[in-house]
């Protein structure tokens, strides 16, 4: 079961969709603190000191894991990943536990950082071992400062976020974060029909759109190569055809339907390091059995054959 702190206490519950007429309205990151290479914000970008609280399934996560790899930032940042399936929320166990704090459930790391926090209990979360916080929960900005503040101990050389290109991929980002990486959310979470069938509508029409712009270009900010904003409609992509088509209602069309988008899913798939961040496991078990209340027998589908995958083992 999902839930939240109120003044570090916490108390079980999913989102409410009463106020906003059935639409699922996703809350703010409340930690929104900066790491920087010289260290002006209050926290410097070292090695060892910050580690990285994520789960497998979770999309927005993902995307942190999926840049501290492209960077090649494995020594620098250490992890501790979620159980997949929420009991108090986000939990440890033995097979997965928390490194640092050795804690049973992730609401005690935010208690940690904050003894009076008021929220949701989200990952990611990146923690400072030195001032004893969370720096941020927000994903978005927790990949920039990967792939930014933390160049100087970077293994690879890979620019996922290139000064020529950030306007575009501004503009990509919001788009694809509103009707896509978002909206497949707004489908599944919806308590009204008509909430449902909007989220529905522009999810599928955003869906056409950038199958159309793959058709003209290899990346969608016009790149040579992938950056952030690839990998920000990677980690949506990667899910729908065994989650969001199925759980989230996101029916009109599985990805496999797409020849382009699903050309370019399986391209960044087998980016090197990037299918050992995929636990397609975690995903589902992690969306079917957690959302009882879209789920209540919480039995896990053994479909669908996820071609990308088998396409990548050759
Ligand atoms: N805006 C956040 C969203 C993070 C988020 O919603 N994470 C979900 C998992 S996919 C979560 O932890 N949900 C737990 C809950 O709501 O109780 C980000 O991008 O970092």
């Amino acid at each position: 079961m999902s839930g939240n702190l109120t003044d570090g206490r916490w108390h079980e519950g999913w989102y409410d969709t009463g106020k906003s007429a059935g639409e699922f309205v996703r809350p703010t990151s409340q930690f929104r603190n900066w790491i920087t290479a010289n260290g002006w914000s209050g926290y410097p970008a070292e090695p060892g000191r910050y580690h990285l609280y994520v789960s497998l399934a979770c999309p927005w996560a993902h995307r942190t894991l999926i840049a501290r790899t492209l960077k090649g930032l494995e020594d620098v940042i250490s992890v501790s990943v979620v159980e997949p399936v929420m009991t108090q929320g986000w939990s440890f166990s033995a097979a997965l536990p928390d490194h640092l704090h050795g804690f049973q459930y992730l609401h005690q790391v935010y208690s940690a950082a904050d003894p009076h926090y008021t929220g949701r209990i989200l990952v990611p979360a990146l923690w400072d071992k030195q001032t004893r916080t969370i720096v941020s929960n927000e994903s978005s900005e927790i990949l920039r400062m990967f792939d930014t503040a933390f160049a100087a101990f970077a293994r690879k050389d890979v620019a996922l976020y290139p000064a020529a290109l950030r306007s575009q991929i501004d503009e990509v980002n919001a788009f694809v974060y509103d009707n896509i990486n978002n909206g497949v959310y707004r489908c599944g979470f919806a308590t009204e029909q008509v909430a449902y069938k909007d989220a529905f509508d522009r999810l599928f029409s955003a869906l056409d759109r950038v199958e159309d712009d793959l058709g003209q270009r290899a990346w969608l900010a016009g790149s040579e190569h992938p950056t952030e904003a690839d990998w920000r409609l990677f980690t949506t992509l990667l899910r729908f055809d065994a989650v969001y088509f199925g759980h989230f209602k996101c029916n009109r069309n599985p990805i496999e339907d797409f020849a382009n988008l699903s050309r370019y899913l399986r391209t960044l798939y087998r980016t090197p390091g990037i299918a050992a961040t995929v636990n397609m496991d975690h995903i589902k078990r992690h969306y079917y059995v957690s959302h009882t209340h879209i789920n209540p027998t919480r039995i896990v589908p053994a479909g669908p054959r996820l071609k990308f995958m088998e396409d990548a083992l050759g």
